[in-house]
């Protein structure tokens, strides 16, 4: 089907950022006829819809009443789950299911690199965007890092190449996507209140390697390695702490330092990084290997990865309070995140305290509990499913709070009179948020707040 046939009916699925750049996107393209339509009578950006698209129909709530046939399509907006009754009853009508992303790749003509992963994808496609612009090229960064491709496509910009986060809900509604350069960093469990099982959200994921042209493979991580049948005609590039590979990136002890290599060649001294933690290191690999296959060489990357300090929110360093230092790690919004954050500061000086807690995504906290056990001495819990948590960690580890302010409180008692607080809350924010950062913004303000009273008091 050709998507820009304009005898097309549209229903655009959502009124948030994806859903009100599908409309601009489709009326700058011609197209009359739209529907716009969210299964919440009251959506948050009702108003600007309204304003901003006098001329498009609106359905709020009563969506089950809507009915289509097979000239209609439906783009989904990444929050809807396809399993929603109304979007079934579409498809059975005959309607073609489709996405913004999807929309995107009819009308571009670019090369596109794309990231997925459980955690490190923000990380990474910013990365990659600062080396492409670097290297002198007219960069877009879009997709769940919280810009709306269309949007990008929608103004007088001109690109040379997109580099584009997609989320698993972006991925799974995808027939292909044809890429220049692609990876699935990592995959851990995240989203499971969307997914049949945890093969689902895999199969999600590998839809990114349709069609691609290379391949970053991370060795650490096996489900980040494409099945066979979709890699037929791509060229594959490994990186990973663990390992070597001659025509990959590596990591090498050369004199007691730690470097990223290219076979024989040395590419950065980690030391040389603002960016820390192993983590980071894999992150920093796999975005030097896509903007490698993107055709950026060694030499012309370097300064930008050794400049790159990371991004708000994800292992920030929020103060310092005697020698007590905060983290704010907001962004772990799942058990995979918050364990490679206990695990990347477990080396540090002194007690570490980890503060968790908030809305579980039907997590197995399995995982957290471990890591718990090996290098945290105290967990302070809050939020919503705290419970959940508490249930797999021992008693003895476990203090109870009621909000951030008294966390930190807590935390600081414990980590005193030497000791790192980590706040990496391996659950999603909206229970007591509106945000993953307005979630870290308040637990800085706490901080901010403590290292005050600390100062009066002496
Ligand atoms: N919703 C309804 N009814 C509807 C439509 C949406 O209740 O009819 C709800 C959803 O359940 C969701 C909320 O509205 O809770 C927002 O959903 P949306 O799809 O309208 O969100 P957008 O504003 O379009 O933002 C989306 C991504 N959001 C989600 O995937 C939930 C943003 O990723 C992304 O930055 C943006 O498109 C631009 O591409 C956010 C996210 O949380 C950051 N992503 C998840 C993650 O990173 O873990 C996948
Ligand atoms: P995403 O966009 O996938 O959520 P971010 O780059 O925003 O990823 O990082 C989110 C969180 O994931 C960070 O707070 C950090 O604790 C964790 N994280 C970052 N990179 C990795 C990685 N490569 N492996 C595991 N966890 C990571």
């Amino acid at each position: 089907m050709n998507l820009l046939d304009n005898t097309l009916h549209y229903t655009i699925v959502g009124t948030g950022l994806t859903g009100l750049s599908c409309v601009e996107f489709l009326q700058q393209r011609g197209f009359s006829n739209l529907r716009l339509c969210d299964t919440r009578k009251n959506p948050p950006a009702q108003e600007q819809a309204l304003l901003c698209f006098s001329d498009v129909e609106m359905v709020f709530g009563d969506v089950d009443a809507l009915e289509f046939s097979a000239k209609d399509v439906l783009v989904v907006s990444p929050g809807m789950a396809l399993t929603e009754t109304f979007i079934q009853k579409a498809q059975r009508q005959g309607a073609r299911i489709t996405s913004d992303i999807e929309l995107f790749l009819a009308v571009n003509t670019q090369p596109v690199i794309a990231i997925t992963g459980s955690n490190g994808k923000s990380t990474v496609t910013t990365l990659v965007g600062d080396i492409l612009k670097a290297a002198g090229l007219k960069v877009s960064v879009a997709g769940n890092i919280g810009v709306p491709v269309l949007d990008q496509v929608s103004g007088e910009q001109d690109f040379d190449i997109f580099v584009l986060e997609l989320s698993s809900f972006q991925l799974e509604r995808l027939p292909v996507l044809n890429a220049t350069a692609v990876t699935i960093l990592n995959i851990t469990e995240d989203h499971m209140d969307r997914y049949a099982g945890f093969n689902d959200y895999i199969a999600a994921k590998q839809v990114i390697f349709s069609g691609a042209r290379h391949i970053a493979v991370n060795r650490d991580e096996a489900l980040s390695a494409p099945t066979d049948a979709l890699i037929a005609n791509a060229m594959l590039m490994s990186f990973g702490l663990s390992g070597e590979d001659e025509q990959g990136l590596s990591l090498s002890q050369i004199d007691a330092q730690s470097w990223i290599v290219c076979g024989e060649r040395l590419l950065i001294n980690t030391a040389d990084m603002k960016l820390k933690g192993l983590h980071n290191i894999n992150n920093v690999m796999a975005a030097m290997t896509l903007c490698y296959q993107a055709g950026i060489t060694w030499d012309e990357m370097l300064a930008t990865v050794k400049d790159f300090a990371g991004l708000s929110h994800r292992c920030e360093w929020a103060g310092r309070i005697a020698d007590v230092v905060f983290i704010n790690d907001s962004k772990a919004t799942n058990v995979g995140a918050a364990v490679a954050a206990i695990n990347g500061f477990s080396q540090e000086p002194g007690k570490l305290i980890v503060i968790a807690g908030g809305l579980d995504k039907q997590s197995d906290f399995a995982p957290l509990a471990q890591a718990i056990e090996s290098d945290v001495y105290k967990v302070v819990l809050l939020g919503q499913d705290a419970d959940k948590i508490a249930a797999v960690i021992p008693e003895h580890r476990v203090v109870r709070v009621e909000d951030i302010s008294a966390a930190v409180d807590a935390a600081f008692l414990l980590a005193a009179p030497e000791g790192l607080v980590l706040f990496s809350p391996a659950c999603a924010s909206f229970d007591m948020f509106n945000s993953f950062e307005h979630r870290g913004d308040v637990f800085k303000d706490c901080v901010e707040q403590l290292a005050l009273q600390g100062e009066q008091l002496t």
